[in-house]
């Protein structure tokens, strides 16, 4: 068949919107009708160049919701007419990884994935001929696509996809942090840097779970006003104090006991593990950070009791969660609506990475 798709052809460029060929669901698989994708950071780092994964010509997005059209042979799990959120972070039931509770990242689909294929080796997408790469096992920039049976999750019917494709990545990378991995205790002082639109998550995430300080950091004040709607107690701009990590030991009598780094700069990242509690205080990292950057820190910040970590989709697994994380969404628990700042058609995608670029947006999200 044909669908229309953004397509980036090289890195550094804009998306083109072109109608590409899409094969059919092979076994296992299973086609999806794209309904809206948001616009991540991740995927403008990707088609900056900056990602050691990144490969072209690929379609992008991986922050979709969509409806099942036709499935492979094979596919017991889902049917014509499902609603799902595609996953980036697939959950097979049965590798090492699913199996042992400390991760999420189930590796089934993991290694085809990062080379922008199925899982057989092989592209479902082309253009005159010549193989499209898919993104993240996803390309949500794409009407209609194919996955594994294994990364979708099926969600109820009635959350709107407009809202929904959200929990794909962002809802999902930042109220999971705090849920599933840090499992962060009501009282907890909580320190999130980067007010973007995984940040905001975080801080609603420890809203939620009855945090008491919620300390946002960001250079850009006009991220204030919608944090403090989302449950930000406190804030620190880096530029108006002489220290931001002196300021937040200060502000949290001793440190943080859970801080979030959500911007992907390696400087942050150091500063959010030094401003956690002597002893106990535990730093995750969120942000995704370019080829080739390196953290680091004392090691004594370590011996002495912080901890640094590191989370991929929220601790999520994917097809038991995000439907968890949607039932929150529908039953009030969260808010996804207020996010979501813009909304386009496919046609103006470069548009939605103009407002992120420039700090206008929080999410954009594309409608088909
Ligand atoms: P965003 O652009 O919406 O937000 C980033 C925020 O950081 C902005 O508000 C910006 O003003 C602020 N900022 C930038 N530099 C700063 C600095 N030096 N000090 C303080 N604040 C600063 O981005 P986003 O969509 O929220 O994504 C954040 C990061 O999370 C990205 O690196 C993205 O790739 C990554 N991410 C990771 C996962 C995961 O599973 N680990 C999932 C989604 C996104
Ligand atoms: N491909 C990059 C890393 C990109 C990355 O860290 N991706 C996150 C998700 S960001 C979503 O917006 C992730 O889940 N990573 C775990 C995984 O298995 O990809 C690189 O450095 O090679
Ligand atoms: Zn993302």
């Amino acid at each position: 068949m044909k669908t229309r798709a953004a397509v980036a052809f090289q890195a550094g460029k804009p998306l083109e919107i072109v109608e590409v060929d899409l094969q059919g669901p092979q076994p296992g698989e299973v086609l999806v009708e794209i309904m809206a994708t948001g616009v991540c950071h991740t995927d403008a780092f990707t088609l900056s160049g900056d990602d050691p994964e990144g490969a072209f010509p690929a379609i992008l997005g991986h922050e979709g919701a969509g409806i099942v059209r036709e499935v492979g042979a094979g596919v017991t799990s889902l049917k014509p007419g499902d609603h799902v959120i595609p996953l980036y972070t697939a959950e097979c039931r049965n590798c090492k990884f699913c199996l042992n509770p400390k991760t999420n990242l189930c590796q089934a689909v993991r290694a085809t994935q990062g080379q922008g294929l199925m899982p057989d080796g092989t592209s479902r997408f082309s253009l005159d001929g010549k193989p499209i790469l898919h993104y993240m096992g996803c390309s949500t920039f794409s009407n209609f696509t194919v996955l594994p049976e294994i990364s979708l999750a099926k969600i109820r019917e009635d959350a709107p996809f407009d809202l929904a494709c959200y929990i794909g990545c962002g809802v999902t990378t930042g109220v999971g942090v705090v849920a599933f991995d840090a499992k962060v205790e009501p009282g907890s002082n909580v320190v999130v840097f980067g007010l973007g639109g995984i940040g905001l998550n975080v801080i609603q995430g420890a809203k939620m779970v009855g945090a008491n300080k919620i300390i946002g950091i960001d250079i850009n004040p006009s991220k204030v006003e919608i944090a403090k709607q989302f449950g930000m107690t406190d804030f620190i701009n880096p530029k108006e104090v002489e220290n931001v990590v002196d300021a937040i030991i200060e502000a949290t009598d001793g440190g943080a006991d859970y801080s979030f780094e959500c911007i992907g700069n390696v400087n942050t990242m150091r500063q959010a593990l030094e401003c956690c509690h002597k002893g106990w205080g535990e730093s995750y990292i969120i942000g995704v950070a370019g080829a080739g950057q390196e953290i680091s820190t004392r090691p004594f910040q370590l011996v002495t009791g912080r901890v640094w970590r590191g989370t991929a989709f929220g601790g999520a697994r994917g097809r038991t969660d995000v439907p968890k994380v949607v039932d929150w969404f529908m039953d009030g628990k969260i808010n996804i609506k207020d996010l979501i700042t813009h909304k386009m058609p496919l046609q103006d995608i470069n548009k939605a990475f103009d407002l992120m670029h420039s700090g206008e947006s929080i999410r954009s999200v594309v409608e088909f």
